[in-house]
């Protein structure tokens, strides 16, 4: 019996072994991406006039997919007659780093709407990079305020890419030790 045992101990080591072996052999890297678009179609509130900013617009694109994040890319389309510099939009992780995209006006967003994508079309204010090892599923919030009073702009969309390595096996257990990997 005891001998019986130790035969199954010993198969399901080999079957580990083996099969570890298999899949880092056959896999290797393979980076691929997906994109989720949210149509939101509101008016991002205007800014009070005495200064500081108005309701903030959030808006959350759930991600199913499991992995690690090898690259972000995002794609705002917000209509604005003018002033454009009047906006600040963030983007949180579900890890919670939050990176400012579009800052008042910099990277240049021209004064009539903000139709592109970061950091490809428009540079941002934080390097994107920051979410670059980070764990991909969960809620990815997209923050827009208005800091100044008069003119106003509406979100139509947003676009949310995520480049990763498929051949990461991802759970959210493990992330932590595969983001050392990428840092
Ligand atoms: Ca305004």
């Amino acid at each position: 019996m005891k001998r019986d045992i130790a035969k199954v101990f010993i198969m399901v080591l080999t079957l580990m072994f083996v099969t570890g072996v298999t899949v880092d052999e056959a896999q290797g890297l393979a980076i691929v991406q997906q994109t989720w678009t949210s149509n939101v179609g509101q008016q991002i509130p205007d800014g009070p006039s005495g200064g500081g900013h108005g309701t903030p617009l959030l808006d959350t694109i759930d991600v199913p997919l499991g992995s690690i994040v090898a690259g972000v890319e995002v794609y705002l389309n917000i209509s604005m007659v003018n002033w454009t510099s009047d906006l600040i939009v963030r983007l949180t992780s579900p890890g919670g780093t939050q990176l400012g995209l579009a800052w008042i006006g910099e990277g240049g967003i021209p004064p009539t709407n903000i139709i592109g994508w970061f950091p490809t079309d428009f540079t941002p204010h934080d390097d994107m990079d920051e979410w670059i090892g980070e764990y991909t599923q969960g809620a990815w919030v997209l923050d827009c305020r208005d800091y100044s009073n008069g003119a106003v702009g509406t979100l139509n969309s947003w676009q949310l890419r995520i480049i990763y390595d498929d051949a990461v096996p991802a759970d959210q257990n493990s992330w932590g030790h595969v983001k050392a990997l990428f840092r």
